[in-house]
């Protein structure tokens, strides 16, 4: 019985789960919410997911969501290509990979400049000291990233969890800029990061996961 996948267009950790169930062929049925109706906090979804998050999953009544931890019970639960492939040290790569994306992309490089241009609080004029900064820290990672591309992905020649993981950075990094020209991020993708954002860009069932509103 396919599997009920409670998504948000634009979210990257909800991006995440959409990527890896298609890699992994696993049958679901997609539920788009809302964020501008504010399907999330609706009673019917809070009853799912008390923390009222996308990417959420229902498995024959089961109900999990945390990306990551969406991303694991997968990999476990259904065959077909695997998220973390490979031998012990290989996973725990992919597991560090993961982490990596998460706190120094997402938290320190891109966080404080969707906090300054999209979120700013009182929504007052934005730091643009604090958006230069995120811009550098973001530039430094993705050099990082781009060193360990192992072949065409992160972990080899077929896509990981930690590619599922970076790659919505990248696509948010796109979207940022054209909102905002002032994020300067135009650029910030090293050559190798380009390369590898138009190979994930071209995988057979990427186009499907794209924000529509992003077109
Ligand atoms: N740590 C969570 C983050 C999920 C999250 O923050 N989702 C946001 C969208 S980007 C959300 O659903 N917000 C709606 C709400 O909080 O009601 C994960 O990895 O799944």
């Amino acid at each position: 019985m396919p599997l009920d996948f409670y998504h948000g267009h634009g979210s990257p950790f909800s991006w995440r789960v959409w990527l890896a169930l298609e890699h992994k062929a696993v049958p679901y049925n997609l539920k788009v919410l809302s964020f501008q109706d504010n399907d999330t906090t609706k009673p019917e979804f809070v009853a799912l997911n008390p923390r009222h998050t996308v990417p959420t999953i229902v498995d024959d009544g089961y109900s999990l969501w945390e990306s990551m931890a969406i991303l694991e019970y997968l990999d476990e639960r259904f065959a077909g290509a695997k998220l973390y492939p490979g031998d012990a040290k290989a996973r725990a790569r992919v597991r560090r990979l993961v982490r990596e994306a998460e706190e120094y992309v997402g938290s320190e490089g891109i966080d404080p400049i969707t906090g300054e241009l999209f979120f700013k609080e009182g929504g007052g004029a934005p730091d643009m000291d604090r958006v230069a900064k995120g811009r550098a820290r973001l530039g430094e990672e993705l050099e990082y990233f781009s060193r360990e591309l192992r072949g065409a992905f992160l972990a080899g020649d077929a896509p990981s969890a930690a590619d599922f993981v970076l790659y919505p950075y990248l696509g948010y990094c796109w979207r940022i800029n054209f909102r905002k020209p002032e994020a300067a991020l135009a650029n910030i993708l090293p050559a190798p990061m380009a390369a590898y954002k138009k190979r994930i860009e071209a995988l057979p069932y990427f186009d499907k996961t794209f924000p529509p509103h992003w077109r």
